[in-house]
């Protein structure tokens, strides 16, 4: 039997007890049957939820790069590493294979050396999903630099506030990016989120608009010169198993971004083996993750666990709704694709589009769907099994996190049954539990719980960056000895998990995880604001979407209301980016509070979606009239 490979329920039954009952051994013999290491490890794991301090495979040396990259030349040059499909249909896809990405990726590397990067240097990349993406990414990892992708959709003011938390030295950017028939000057946004970043002394940007950019001497550079003259050879630096890999910022429920560190071992085994698994992967299929590289979906699952599986991974640039709604289905088609992974925002809002978008295209190469960032509903996840899937596709809905690195919850397509909205069962070494809100474990069935894991798996987020502290408060204090996930969940009677949403202020507008707080920062600082609370409302196509309750200084006219609230989400793209804009603004009189001055949410809640009876004990508000106010419309 394998260890790397699961085929069937009882294999799955029989590794999961040993990865539980032996959890060492179990990753140790993953570890040794797929990868390449340069110096074997002294110790698989050490660990401590409460300091908390977490160690795979301790006294290894590897490079990740030569896991996803040189080990498959002898085999695999000539395959099709990254399957390039651009924003516009019309010009031609790019099938870069794995010699071309060995060649593309130590250039680059060259080029970061020439330009003083060293190990242990931060990187900002700031691209659109083109290769070069993927190529900055692995440049990074080959010579030891820890790179900070930073999601293309983000303001200046985000990108700054993110540079800065990692004092990166460079970024990585592009002359522009396209998205449906838009061009956006990613060049200029870089420009306005340095004037606040005095460390960043180097910009390295890619041709990709040929809009015109204004580049600053001494500063910034084209790369296509410098990789001109570069080596195709660049020998991988030799990386503890431990070293970072990478940093990806994540919305907390407070204050800034949270700066998650992911280590190079146990995260290449773990984004590796899952990859696998979960998707089932054959040498042959053509995989497409449509998520972006500037989130961990992209991270995980398009460029590493995809690559260390020597997999065709499909880079796609573009939107679901351009040229028209049938441009996934297209793409689908073209590249005859075997596994979909999307997100339901997605799916919801291509499920509200005419059928015939779907049915004109021939979608029969499918073989696996899979989901992820947000709970799934019954009437989207029928749509996706039965007018994507036919209805003899799987679906696996897998749950995960920024924090975890790899998917921790999902079926196994074609080995575990599926369930509409239940991501079902847990992969091997993950030890889910439920608590309730004093920490005490939940055995019963159907009962909603807050979701912990009581053990280690190899990709655990090592820390916050810069603020460790925050890492132990976030994850690992309000149930000690547990990771603390912040989700909400439920077991049905054959210890199936539905995952059932966010218990703190992050809120998940399509998929993409929003704090409140950086939200109503960027409107409180409105001039004309007093105070504001965000909250989220069910929301067709995005899930949840944002509502945002707001006391003025001075109410003036109706005219004066839109036109503030039109600057209100003018603030929010500028300090956060569009994903963050209000779906709907209510200026109020005032905001129900607790004694202790806390925005009483849950009440919000329940007024943003339309739910005014039985809201619930009020008695302990400070003012308990104001949520009469508020329902009646008052200002
Ligand atoms: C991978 C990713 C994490 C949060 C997480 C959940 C929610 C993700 C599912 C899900 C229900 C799922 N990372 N979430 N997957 N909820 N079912 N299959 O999304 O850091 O951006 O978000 O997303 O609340 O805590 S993330």
């Amino acid at each position: 039997m394998s260890n790397y490979h699961i085929k069937n329920l009882e294999e799955y039954f029989a590794v999961y007890r040993k990865s539980i009952r032996q959890p060492e051994l179990f990753w140790q013999e993953v570890a040794e049957e797929h990868f390449v290491w340069r110096k074997r490890w002294s110790k698989v794991l050490s660990w401590d939820f409460n300091k908390p301090e977490i160690k795979w495979f301790e006294g290894a040396q590897l490079n990740i790069t030569e896991n996803c990259i040189d080990r498959h030349l002898n085999t695999k040059a000539d395959k099709t590493a990254f399957l390039f499909e651009p924003n516009d249909p019309k010009e031609p896809a790019q099938h870069i294979t794995y010699q071309q990405l060995y060649e593309r990726v130590n250039k680059m590397a060259n080029v970061l050396k020439s330009q003083g990067i060293q190990k242990g240097d931060r990187v900002c990349i700031y691209l659109p999903m083109i290769p070069e993406l993927a190529m900055a990414v692995l440049a990074c990892a080959r010579i030891g630099a820890v790179h900070s992708v930073v999601f293309a959709g983000f303001s200046a003011g985000a990108l700054a506030t993110r540079i800065n938390d990692c004092d990166a030295r460079m970024v990585i950017t592009s002359d522009g990016s396209f998205r449906g028939n838009k061009t956006i000057d990613l060049k200029g946004i870089v420009d306005d989120a340095l004037e606040h970043c005095p460390g960043t002394s180097s910009v390295l940007v890619v041709e990709r608009t040929k809009n015109k950019v204004t580049m600053k001497p001494g500063r910034d550079q084209w790369l296509a010169p410098l990789l001109e003259g570069a080596d195709v050879h660049c020998t991988p630096e030799w990386m503890d198993a431990e070293d970072p890999l990478f940093i990806l910022y994540t919305s907390g429920s407070t204050g800034k971004p949270k700066g998650m560190l992911h280590t190079t071992a146990g995260y290449m085994v773990y984004t590796a083996y899952t990859f696998k698994n979960v998707f089932q992967h054959q040498s042959e299929d053509v995989y497409w993750c449509t998520a972006d590289i500037g989130w961990i979906t992209g991270h995980s699952y398009i460029v590493y666990g995809p690559l260390a599986n020597g997999a065709t991974t499909v880079l796609f640039e573009g939107i679901p709704s351009y040229p028209d709604f049938s441009r996934f289905w297209d793409v689908i088609d073209k590249h005859k694709i075997t596994q979909l992974y999307t997100a339901p925002t997605a799916i919801r809002a291509l499920a509200k589009e005419r059928l015939d978008y779907v049915t004109s295209h021939d979608l029969s190469s499918l073989r696996i769907l899979g989901t992820v960032g947000e709970p799934i509903n019954e009437e989207a996840w029928h749509w996706y099994n039965d007018h994507i899937g036919n209805k003899r596709c799987p679906i696996v809905d897998t749950w995960w996190q920024t924090e975890t690195g790899g998917i921790l919850i999902s079926p196994l397509p074609m080995i575990t049954p599926t369930k509409p909205t239940y991501a079902t069962l847990p992969l091997p070494g993950i030890q889910p539990v439920l608590v309730n809100e004093n920490g005490i474990e939940i055995t019963d069935n159907q009962v909603d719980g807050r979701l912990c894991v009581a053990f280690p798996w190899p990709s655990i987020a090592r820390s916050i960056w810069g603020d460790h502290q925050r890492f132990k408060e976030t994850y690992f204090t309000a149930f000690p000895g547990k990771y603390f996930t912040g989700d909400g969940a439920l077991r049905d009677e054959v210890g199936y998990y539905r995952i059932t949403g966010r218990v703190d202020d992050v809120i998940i507008v399509s998929g993409h995880n929003l704090g409140t707080a950086p939200i109503e920062d960027a409107i409180n600082e409105h001039p004309a604001v007093a105070e504001s609370a965000i909250v989220g409302f069910p929301h067709d196509i995005k899930g949840q979407a944002l509502y945002g309750f707001i006391i003025l200084k001075d109410t003036g006219t109706s005219r004066d209301r839109d036109n503030l609230s039109r600057e209100i989400n003018q603030a929010i793209t500028e300090h956060i980016g569009p994903i963050a804009k209000l779906d709907k603004i209510q200026f109020v009189p005032g905001l129900p509070k607790t004694r202790s001055g806390k925005i009483m949410r849950r009440i919000l809640r329940k007024i943003a979606a339309g739910e005014t009876e039985g809201l619930g004990d009020t008695t302990t508000l400070l003012n308990p009239e104001i949520v009469e106010e508020i329902i009646q419309g008052k200002i």
